[in-house]
């Protein structure tokens, strides 16, 4: 992909892994092996000081404010939402609204975009491979307008059906929503390809990018989408802040969808009026010091590289594919030829928390579960999977840990 373009040079993981002060703790009398960085990423020091050093100096409200400290809260967050701009190629900072995270992204989009327009029998088409964020926002949505919700379906390896998706798409298809790369399976979809046939057909769309954000370069202009949501907790950030980057023809249109503080221009009982993009769609104090942590981590990506970052974690992935092939039993549930990089799988008389749980035992984490995509499990007819994701602070031993833990914990359970 992008690392084969670019010159990519390897990763001097010893000092990336030291950049990360959690990489250097012991869990259950073993080093830490995280391999649970789909569900939340690890924060690099840069982060965490980023954090700390606004909250000692500089902690004030933003906006509005004539004080020293408000001034340099403001130009604080409102730095970070360039860095964010630049981050995805947006046009304009105007595009850039903070929200909580993807969820609150979707929710947003929703809410603001789809409740006012949408009527019944209009029609919201998703992937059947989504992360239950990007389904129940428009599951609730289409109880609320009469609007259907239709699904594309995937094959056998994960891979989304391009075909069977241009032939959801008609003329009561309002919008499309999509994920970049999938949580439980790591398919990578064509959003592109997706996003083209969309707008040639007037219909809007979004990108759920979470699991993109932290492992591909995203390009919103590139892409053609209408909004792109992602989350700064799976990019090297802290929890509680991500990002809805929306076309500024559209949010400029849309109501607002919170009302409170720093979301108008002037308040009266007469009636108010909103401010600014896209203040408008920030009802609120936001959360300045993990906006602060988002600028941080996505200074952070940039000084590693996006194209080494890609290459090395594509190295994991098929490190990690070929040893986990090899274990008698375990079946890889998501086999797209695009793929990033985590590994979803299941053994054969082995449940996967109980496999979890020995892993635990041996300081690796990985996930078990549905991973909050339960029509993906039940396309798989299975219950649940083990989750291995790679971030860019991996190593080929912490595959080979996890290879060997594996194998000991299917001796023991079976
Ligand atoms: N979309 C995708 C594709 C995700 O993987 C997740 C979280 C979300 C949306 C929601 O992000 P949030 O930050 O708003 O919660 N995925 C996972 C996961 O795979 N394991 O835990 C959370």
């Amino acid at each position: 992909m992008v690392a084969a373009r670019e010159t990519a040079l390897p990763l001097d993981l010893a000092r990336i892994r030291a950049d990360f002060p959690v990489l250097s703790r012991q869990v259950n009398g073993h080093p830490l092996v995280y391999l649970d960085s789909a569900a939340s990423a690890q924060q690099p020091a840069a982060v965490i000081d980023a954090v700390a050093g606004y909250a000692r100096a500089h902690h004030a409200n933003v906006h509005r404010g004539v004080h020293t400290l408000s001034q340099e809260a403001t130009a604080l967050y409102e730095g970070a939402r360039e860095r964010v701009r630049r981050f995805v190629n947006a046009a304009s900072v105007a595009e850039i609204v903070f929200v909580r995270g993807a969820t609150e992204a979707i929710n947003l989009v929703a809410q603001s975009f789809g409740r006012p327009q949408f009527a019944a029998g209009d029609e919201i088409v998703v992937t059947r491979l989504e992360h239950h964020s990007n389904i129940v926002p428009w599951q609730l949505l289409a109880a609320e307008t009469g609007a259907r919700v239709r699904v594309v379906p995937i094959n056998g390896r994960g891979v989304v059906d391009f075909e069977a998706y241009l032939g959801l798409l008609g003329p009561r298809t309002r919008l499309v929503a999509l994920a970049h790369v999938s949580n439980a399976l790591g398919t990578v979809l064509p959003v592109a390809a997706f996003v083209a046939a969309a707008r040639e057909r007037g219909i809007a769309t979004v990108i759920d990018g979470a699991q993109a954000a932290p492992h591909l370069p995203v390009d919103v202009q590139a892409i053609g989408c209408d909004f792109y949501a992602f989350s700064a907790h799976k990019m090297y950030g802290p929890t509680g802040i991500g990002v809805l980057y929306a076309r500024e023809a559209l949010l400029a249109a849309m109501p607002p969808w919170q009302g409170g503080g720093d979301m108008i221009l002037t308040v009266s009982f007469e009636g108010s009026t909103w401010n600014h993009l896209p203040h408008r769609f920030e009802a609120g104090t936001p959360n300045i010091g993990g906006a602060v942590g988002l600028g941080a981590a996505i200074d952070y990506l940039g000084g590693v590289g996006a194209a080494r970052i890609a290459a090395h974690e594509q190295d994991l992935l098929e490190y990690a594919t070929a040893r986990l092939a090899g274990i008698p039993g375990l079946t890889l549930v998501g086999t797209a030829p695009d793929k990033s990089s985590l590994v979803s799988f299941t053994v054969e008389g082995v449940h996967p928390h109980d496999l979890g749980t020995v892993l635990d035992s041996r300081g690796i984490a990985v996930r078990t579960g549905h991973h909050c995509a339960m029509p993906v499990m039940e396309h798989f007819g299975v219950p649940a999977t083990t989750r291995a994701s790679f971030g860019l602070y991996n190593t080929r031993a912490e595959v080979d840990a996890l290879h060997a833990a594996l194998g000991d914990a299917i001796r023991m359970l079976r």
